[in-house]
Formats: structure tokens, sequence, C-alpha cells
């Protein structure tokens, strides 16, 4: 009921750095478009790599030198997958302990990113070369403020231009700028890609400009070609992004949407790494690339930890938008004071100094890498686990269709008590 509520936004605001602290960048994108591209299974560990002493992401290495670049940030995504994903960065809210929130919870009350740009005159989209039905997305979008959803059937796909789950990302992005050009500024438009997914399929040798690795576990071997065609796919969009004059008006976040190599693959994976796999490696590998682009300001590398659920703070602090009463998991991730972590959905959790892995109950020194004693990350594990608890209460319980009287009630006490 409200009185959970009142207890959550308790918590959320005396968080260090939640609700309403605002980094350095408030407000130097107002206006601007913002693209978001969610980067298929695309992990980290690939940026900056190379394999057969080739770049694997020459076009992202280079963006990430000229744009704001997380070098720390994780998924929290759970079995809602690409979803989840989208769910935390719309609303900084975790997705559920089991399922799909996409799928359970779509009917919810939601005070999700779309819906509060669009009451600042934007247009908020999503574009994707799936059936607008997968994972309930055409249901979802409805109550997260989305104003259409381009998919599938907005796209000419045809068995040449398509492969694993259908459209290839570099027609996706070629037919994506017709709609993109006729859509009314400011936009918000949120661009999935989806090539770069399991079990990492060609069907095309110009797909392959990069000869697969060779540990022997096909996916693991394949996914750096498919990683290497999503890379090309983005250099494609930005050029054509400049060449319609979209690009120098907009704000582009790219970021991975959750791990593509599953722990079934850690014998691969410790071939390319050159290590054993323990759990600290595996929480390792959860960091996804975060690229925040913004045509005109100078790029950075950012080691502040963070993951998903910061993202709607972000995104709307550098639009310049402030809303002080909402339920957010997440800070903004330029906010100097905020605290430097991120909580896992399993309930591990990441800071600057320590890394608590849920699976084995292990804790681990941050940057020696060296296991200590589980003590020290106690605190770690019961935030998590309050914090989580506290996320599915609101989504569980629709709660946030108590936000308004809630917003009212605390403005009344304010004026009772300026008045007094
Ligand atoms: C499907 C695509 C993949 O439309 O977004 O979803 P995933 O399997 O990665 O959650
Ligand atoms: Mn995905």
């Amino acid at each position: 009921d409200s009185n959970e509520l009142s207890e959550i936004l308790n918590y959320v605001n005396s968080q260090q750095g939640k609700m309403g602290v605002h980094g350095k960048y408030f407000g130097k994108a107002k206006g601007k478009n913002v693209v978001l591209v969610s980067l298929e299974s695309t992990q980290n560990f690939v940026i900056n790599r190379k394999l057969h002493g080739q770049e694997i992401t020459p076009f992202l290495n280079d963006l990430a030198d000229d744009s704001f670049y997380f070098d720390n940030f994780y998924h929290n995504t759970g079995q809602g997958k690409t979803s989840d994903a989208e769910f935390l960065i719309d609303n900084s809210l975790y997705g559920l302990p089991r399922g799909a929130v996409y799928t359970t919870n779509a009917n919810n009350e939601y005070n999700a990113t779309p819906e509060i740009v669009k009451d600042h005159g934007y247009t908020p989209v999503s574009l994707h070369g799936n059936h607008a039905s997968f994972w309930n997305r055409d249901v979802m979008y409805q109550s997260l403020g989305y104003d259409h959803f381009y998919s599938k059937d907005s796209y000419n796909v045809t068995d040449e231009n398509s492969v694993n789950y259908g459209l290839k990302d570099i027609p996706f992005f070629e037919q994506s700028m017709p709609i993109v050009k006729n859509l009314d500024k400011p936009y918000y438009a949120k661009f999935i890609t989806m090539t770069n997914h399991y079990p990492y399929i060609t069907n095309d040798k110009s797909m392959e400009m990069i000869d697969p690795a060779d540990t022997g576990d096909g996916s693991v071997d394949r996914y750096f070609q498919t990683v290497r065609y999503e890379d090309e796919s983005i250099k494609k969009f930005f050029q054509l992004m400049k060449e319609n004059g979209e690009y120098k008006d907009t704000i582009f976040v790219l970021y991975g949407d959750h791990y593509g190599i599953s722990e079934n693959h850690n014998r691969a994976m410790s071939e390319i790494l050159g290590k054993e796999i323990r759990p600290f490696e595996h929480v390792q590998l959860q960091k996804v690339p975060l690229i925040i682009h913004i045509p005109g300001m100078k790029g950075k590398t950012m080691d502040t930890v963070g993951g998903e659920i910061d993202l709607k703070p972000t995104i709307l602090h550098l639009l310049g938008i402030d809303e002080k009463n909402d339920v957010q998991f997440g800070t903004d991730l330029f906010a100097k004071n905020r605290e430097s972590a991120t909580i896992f959905r399993d309930g591990s959790m990441v800071t600057d100094k320590y890394v608590y892995a849920a699976e084995g109950n292990k804790c681990y020194d941050k940057s020696s890498g060296e296991e200590i004693d589980m003590k020290t990350c106690a605190p770690l594990k019961d935030k998590a686990d309050k914090e989580l608890q506290y996320s599915d209460k609101v989504v569980y319980g629709d709660l946030l269709r108590f936000l308004d009287s809630e917003q009212k009630e605390n403005q009344d006490k304010k004026d009772t008590e300026a008045s007094q």
C-alpha cells in the first residue's frame, strides 16, 4: 500500500547521492535528441582488445576515446535479458528475481523516462527489427509511455538481410534513417540491435570481418565475428546520422544489454583471458560497455562503478530534468558524491573497493582480486538484499500507483512546515 511506498521513498532519498543530486553536466544536453543503442550481448572485455592482432571493436574504441566511457559499468539484468536491460534503463528499478517484468507486470503504473521526457516535449520511440510482441514489448511500451514502436512490420525483412532472430544490424540502421528523419524533434529513440545474439551466426562472407577465435568452443569463437559486425553497423549508423544532419543535435547512449558468454563457456573464456575464472572473474565479466557521446564535448574515461540502474537519472539530468519525487534506485553517474557501486540481480554487489559474489558467497578485494574475509562484504550483501527487496515490492505491489498522492502528501507537509 502507500505506507510501503513511503518507506521505500525514505530509503531511496536517504541513499548517498540519490535523488536530486546533480552531476556537473546537469542540463548540458538540454533539448537535444537522445539516441539509446542497445548493444546485444556485448560485454566490456571486447573493448580495446585484439584478436589475431586486429581490433574487435575498432569503431567503438575510437568512439569511446571521444566520449564519456565508463569502464566499471555492469549490467543488472536477470532472466528478462534484453527486456530487463530496457526496464532498468527506463525506470531505474530492477527486473524481477525470476521471469521477465516485461511479461508479468506490463500493465503496472510506471513513471518511465519516455513518459517523463514526453512531458518536456520529446517524442519517445523504440526501433527493433523483430516482432512487436517479442518480450511483450508492444504491451509494455504503452505502460512506459512510448509513442510508437517501429518493429518488424516497419522494415523490409528478407531472407538475404536476415540472420538468427531477424533483420541484420546494418540494414536495420539503414532502414531506420528515413524513420528517424521524420520524427518530431526532439526525440528519445531507442535502437535495439540483434545480430550479436547467441549462437552468434553469420550467413554471408561480407559479415565476417575478423577470423573467429580458435578455442574450439564454437559460440565463443564466433562471438568475436558477430561483435565485429555489430561494431561495423554502429559505424554505419553514425555516418548516416551525420549525413542526414541528425548527429550534432543528438546525444548517444550506447550500452551492452547483458552478458553474451555464459558460465558454460568458462573453459574457452579462460583461454581468451589467460586466467582462471573464479567467482571474482565471473562478476567482472558482467561488465558491459557504456559510452555516452555528446557531440562537441571532450571525451573522458570514467571509473565510477555503476550499472544500467543508473541511466535514468544520468540521462534525465543531462537533459536538465529533475524528478524529485520518483522511486529511482540508481544515481546520476556524473554526481561527485554518488556511492560508487552497483547491485546485481542475483544479490552480488560491486563497489570501488570490494566485490561480493553471491554465487559461492565470496568476498574479494576489487583491485587485487584477492579473496578476503566474508565479514568485509557482509554490509554489501545486506544492502543488495534490501534494495532488491524494495524494488520487487514496488513492482509486485504496483506501488507507483500511489506516487501521485504520495507527492501531494509530501508537498502538503512541506507547505504546513513552511507556514509555521
Ligand atoms: C529479441 C532480442 C533478444 O527481440 O531483443 O532478446 P534476448 O534474448 O537477448 O533477451
Ligand atoms: Mn539481449
